[in-house]
């Protein structure tokens, strides 16, 4: 099927109004985390992930892993405009016994595979799923969601070498290189370039592109190789609020009052 970009571009926008609406309406941060990735769920969800909203357990399904997981609430609209949740459940985010905690969780919720949130993990039990499902025979693609500042957690470097020896031409991993961390920049806090150098010096197919052009995404998400493959996603922390975008504020603050309406205001015109 041919890549409808109008559809991804207007799912994106979808993502990111839940987004603003369920990080205000529960208080909670990591907004700015989830504008960034917006698009790539967008594209992953819309239009690339071999799953079944109707079957979440399918054996042959892709595998998905939201490794920084306090974007969340990116997966979980995701997952509710795609049909997996309903979507009113998304205003039970971040409330007092809710299923959908802050940091992305999988039990009771059918689609998310990992719970995560303490960065440096994603990656390894994505090579792991891999290494097992090459044993196995199995045809399915496997694609890990992880952060800049993740990068500084060595684990994932233990994976990067298993993944390049064990030939894991299943695994897709996407990086949100949007330069920031929590605090600060990734540049001042623990400089990762030459970044695409250091992946491919490792052994990967790597692939660096605009990770909020939904046509670079489509086509680096399903080019294949005998290796596996990296996507280096340079991307926007905030992208489409024009007051959140390259603030570290916006990692913790919540949107309220004329913040939460302007925000949405721009989210829907753009
Ligand atoms: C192991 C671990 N250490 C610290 C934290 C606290 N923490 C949450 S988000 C974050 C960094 C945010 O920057 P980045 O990882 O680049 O994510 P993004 O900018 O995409 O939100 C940190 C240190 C954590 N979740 N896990």
């Amino acid at each position: 099927m041919p890549f409808d970009k109008k559809f991804s571009e207007s799912l994106a926008k979808s993502i990111r109004i839940h987004a603003l609406n369920m990080t205000s309406s529960g208080n909670s941060s990591h907004v700015a985390s989830v504008l960034s990735i917006a698009d790539i769920l967008s594209v992953l969800y819309g239009s690339v992930l071999n799953i079944k909203p109707e079957k979440p357990d399918w054996a042959n399904r892709d595998r998905f892993i939201l490794s920084k997981g306090h974007a969340g609430a990116g997966v979980y609209a995701a997952l509710a405009e795609v049909g997996f949740l309903p979507i009113s459940i998304l205003k039970e985010h971040y409330q007092n016994g809710s299923i959908l905690s802050g940091h992305v969780s999988h039990k009771g919720v059918p689609g998310v595979e990992l719970s995560t949130g303490s960065l440096g993990h994603g990656l390894g039990v994505a090579c792991g799923i891999a290494y097992a499902a090459k044993l196995d025979g199995d045809s399915f693609r496997i694609f890990n969601l992880m952060s800049d500042g993740e990068c500084d957690e060595g684990s994932n470097w233990e994976a990067v070498l298993f993944a390049s020896h064990h030939k894991l031409s299943n695994v897709v991993n996407i990086i949100d290189y949007n330069k920031l961390q929590s605090l600060d920049s990734v540049e001042s806090t623990l400089s990762l370039e030459p970044f695409k150098d250091k992946w491919e010096a490792f052994g990967w197919k790597t692939i660096e592109i605009n990770g909020h052009s939904h046509q670079d995404l489509f086509s680096a998400l399903n080019s294949s190789s005998n290796r596996p493959t990296c996507i280096i996603a340079n991307t926007i922390k905030g992208k489409g609020v024009s007051f959140m975008e390259n603030s570290v504020l916006w990692h913790y603050r919540s949107p309220q009052g004329d913040e939460f309406e302007k925000a949405i205001i721009e989210v829907e015109n753009a």
